[in-house]
């Protein structure tokens, strides 16, 4: 870490986190739209109060269900995802079945090399979407996102995409994929065009990803379809929309002394 952040800093965690996103951009991982992106979910996360809520606990139980019932469940890797959470990726990967393949927006290949090395350092055994591999084309896209491995997103039938861009979610869903994001952002939209949007900080629903992947891996196919089917993304999106609205009125009230009424 380039600095040395007090233990009794009041955001240090967010601090810390931050510093992770410049190290891996100083290191080829993140690219240098990473760190403006980066920024955008902190703006968010502080909006959300900085917490993983009951809501994103309950996307995050369903979106395990469905990775663990999937036939092909494949997890996206770009820049910022690997800065941030790499062994809780290879935990979750492994946990699941469920690969991991690089997908760049911003292609390079020391970019590609940077990250192929975090995830073998965090104990990948294998990494999908290299330049060595065979590719295959999403139709639709015209970005580099296009470039799927045929035996990762290729073929999946369940795609993790977290912190992802622009149109990529909805070109997915028309091949008949099913979608999980994890996006701070509820009205972006990928959150609004997936089956399953975790609103909260990758940092923190990674890990709860993995513990949720322990416990439920022993339950039957049915209960998991069913904890899938019972959950419902538009509502999700509104009550995440509702609990940022609502700590936005309550950070007025208390910190600010104010009011909302006119
Ligand atoms: O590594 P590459 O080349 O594939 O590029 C990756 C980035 C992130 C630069 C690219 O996908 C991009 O530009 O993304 P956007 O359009 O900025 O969207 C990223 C979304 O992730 C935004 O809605 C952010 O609010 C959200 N986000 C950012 N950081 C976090 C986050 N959500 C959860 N946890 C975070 N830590």
């Amino acid at each position: 870490m380039s600095i040395e952040i007090p233990p009794d800093h009041p955001r240090r965690i967010s601090l810390e986190t931050r510093e992770m996103i410049i190290e891996g951009h100083q290191k080829h991982i993140v690219a240098t739209a990473g760190l403006l992106a980066h920024g955008r979910g902190e703006a968010f996360d502080y909006f959300i109060g900085e917490t993983t809520t009951e809501q994103s606990r309950h996307a995050v139980r369903a979106a395990v269900a469905a990775m663990l019932t999937a036939e092909h469940p494949v997890i996206s890797v770009n820049g910022n995802v690997c800065a941030l959470v790499p062994e809780a990726l290879v935990q979750l990967s492994e946990l699941t079945s469920a690969p991991l393949e690089i997908n760049l927006f911003y292609y390079r290949k020391e970019r590609e090399d940077a990250i192929l090395k975090v995830l073998r350092d965090a104990g990948a055994k294998e990494v999908l979407g290299t330049h060595d591999r065979p590719s295959e084309t999403i139709p639709e896209l015209s970005s580099n996102r296009r470039k799927v491995d045929p035996d990762g997103i290729g073929r999946a039938d369940v795609v993790v995409v977290p912190l992802e861009d622009g149109d990529r979610t909805e070109a997915l869903r028309k091949m008949g994929k099913y979608v999980i994001t994890i996006d701070l952002n509820p009205m972006s939209r990928t959150s609004v065009h997936s089956n399953i949007t975790i609103v909260d900080n990758i940092v923190r629903c990674t890990p709860l990803m993995v513990e949720f992947a322990k416990e439920l891996r022993t339950e039957s196919k049915e209960d998991l379809r069913d904890i899938v089917q019972a959950f419902n993304n538009e509502k999700n999106l509104g009550k995440s929309l509702e609990i940022i609205v609502n700590h936005l009125k309550a950070k007025v009230v208390e910190d600010i002394g104010g009011s909302l009424e006119q």
